[in-house]
């Protein structure tokens, strides 16, 4: 009888498990051996942490499932809250969360980068805390660190970041989380930020995944018209999963979400897993899927309300947007390859690119910093791996096709609750001193 329901409720638990994801190639995969395709939302309710208040992520992650979500990202946490709660009702509606490792005080600064020690340990104990839950999906150690070419210098900082959590992960004997970096698209940096955080043919030194925060498509567009097929041209056969971290351009609105056809259609589907819409909640930049009631006044305050939100109660679809996602989301159920058929061979990594006068900074396969560097000026070539080229991949894009720039790139200019780039912190504090 014991035996029997202990064997019962052991089976129970097997059958409600979300299973794992990996990363193979440029693809990611479920630990049923599955290609995972990522249809995710950005959710910061509150600056510090939303994964603390176990009804409200229950309330979101029901709403998020109707409309066809399976992951969110999460820019800012608390290494010491209890987020146990939140990520079971996550995993319950079949949601993966990415979590960004960095904070407001530990951000990688792109104009004086440095990284030390308290760095490594700020982001160590935010992987400590999702390192138990089946449905983290993986992390990132930056978010739009780099804004502009003359900001490169910062880049080897992102990959020793990126080299050293990957250690901590393995010395503490976690699954491999794949750990990536979540970039601002540029057209200045491209390919070449992307080309540079995985090359060198360390595996210890690269990133594990690339992601792009891009606002290219707006209404109406196509995929020959809103730069996707430029973006396209750079991630053939890229030697690590990639994806949108943020997309879902506001301007004119309401959105259509049309990009997401071309993501999960022929000409992309091979080379991206899938994006994540920026955002869930409504706020000033007018980015939200949902709401919690009508909007405040600006210098209200409360228990839950913040810049003019409310955020905490029961999350409202924003008209057409939420159904118009919900509609593209549903025409959408690529299946991909399976692990075992897939054949990791057809990726390879591109080379270190070279400096150019006026623009990418770094000169092939530096000497990444150490813990407790500071940017000196300069950089050694690296000792070990050489600069030469490796396999270059077949889709090293010129950029000279139709190439969007960043100057018509209407991102989100409002992000102080949600994904705050260290750049606009930057430009914050500029701001500040001379106001
Ligand atoms: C790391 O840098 C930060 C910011 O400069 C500083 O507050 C902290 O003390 C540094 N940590 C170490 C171990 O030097
Ligand atoms: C970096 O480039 C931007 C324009 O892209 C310019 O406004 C800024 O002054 C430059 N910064 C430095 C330090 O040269
Ligand atoms: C690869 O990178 C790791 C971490 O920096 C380093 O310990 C190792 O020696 C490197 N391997 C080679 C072959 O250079
Ligand atoms: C994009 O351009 C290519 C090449 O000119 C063309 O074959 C394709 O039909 C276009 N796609 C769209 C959606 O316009
Ligand atoms: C795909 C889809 O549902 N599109 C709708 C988005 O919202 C606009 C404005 O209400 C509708 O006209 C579209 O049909």
């Amino acid at each position: 009888m014991k035996l029997s329901y202990v064997a019962a409720a052991a089976l129970a638990g097997v059958a409600n498990a979300i299973p794992t994801i990996t990363a193979t190639g440029n693809k990611f995969f479920t630990s049923e051996g599955k290609q995972f395709f990522m249809k995710g939302v950005a959710y910061q309710l509150l600056p510090d942490d939303p994964l603390v208040d176990t009804e409200q992520c229950g309330r979101d992650a029901a709403l998020m499932k109707t409309l066809g979500a399976n992951a969110i990202r999460v820019y800012h946490v608390d290494p010491k809250a209890d987020h146990s709660g939140c990520m079971s009702e996550f995993a319950d509606a079949g949601i993966y969360a990415i979590i960004d490792l960095d904070t407001f005080n530990t951000y990688i600064l792109p104009d004086d980068p440095w990284w030390n020690s308290t760095q490594v340990a700020a982001y160590g104990a935010v992987m400590d805390a999702f390192s138990k839950f089946d449905n983290t999906l993986g992390f990132f150690v930056g978010n739009e660190v780099i804004a502009r070419a003359n900001q490169s210098q910062a880049a080897p900082f992102i990959k020793a970041a990126a080299r050293d959590l990957k250690a901590y992960r393995d010395n503490k004997g976690y699954r491999k989380f794949p750990i990536g970096y979540s970039a601002a698209d540029i057209a200045e940096l491209r390919p070449m930020l992307q080309d540079y955080l995985t090359c060198g043919g360390n595996n210890s030194e690269i990133i594990d995944m690339f992601a792009l925060n891009s606002y290219e498509w707006c209404d109406p567009a196509n995929y020959n018209t809103s730069g996707y097929a430029n973006l396209q041209s750079m991630a053939v056969d890229f030697p690590v999963p990639m994806f949108f971290s943020e997309t879902g351009c506001n301007v004119p609105g309401p959105r259509l979400f049309e990009d997401q056809a071309a993501i999960f259609g022929p000409e992309m589907i091979n080379d991206w897993s899938g994006s994540l819409i920026y955002e869930w909640i409504q706020e000033e930049n007018n980015y939200g899927l949902i709401s919690y009631g009508p909007k405040v006044d600006a210098t209200a305050t409360g228990e839950n309300i913040a810049g003019g939100y409310t955020r905490k109660g029961t999350p409202l679809p924003v008209t057409p947007d939420f159904d118009n996602l919900s509609k593209q989301w549903a025409t959408i159920t690529p299946t991909g390859v399976s692990l075992s058929a897939y054949d990791a061979k057809h990726v390879s990594t591109r080379a270190c690119p070279t400096s150019t006068a006026g623009g990418w900074l770094i000169d092939g396969n530096v000497k990444l910093p150490a813990v407790g560097e500071t940017y000196s000026g300069s950089y050694t070539a690296s000792a070990t791996a050489t600069s030469s080229p490796e396999t270059t991949g077949t889709g090293s894009g010129t950029g000279s096709a139709a190439t969007p720039s960043s100057s018509n790139n209407p991102a989100p200019v409002n992000k102080q609750v949600a994904g705050m780039s260290a750049g606009l912190v930057g430009v914050m504090l500029f701001f500040t001193l001379w106001l």
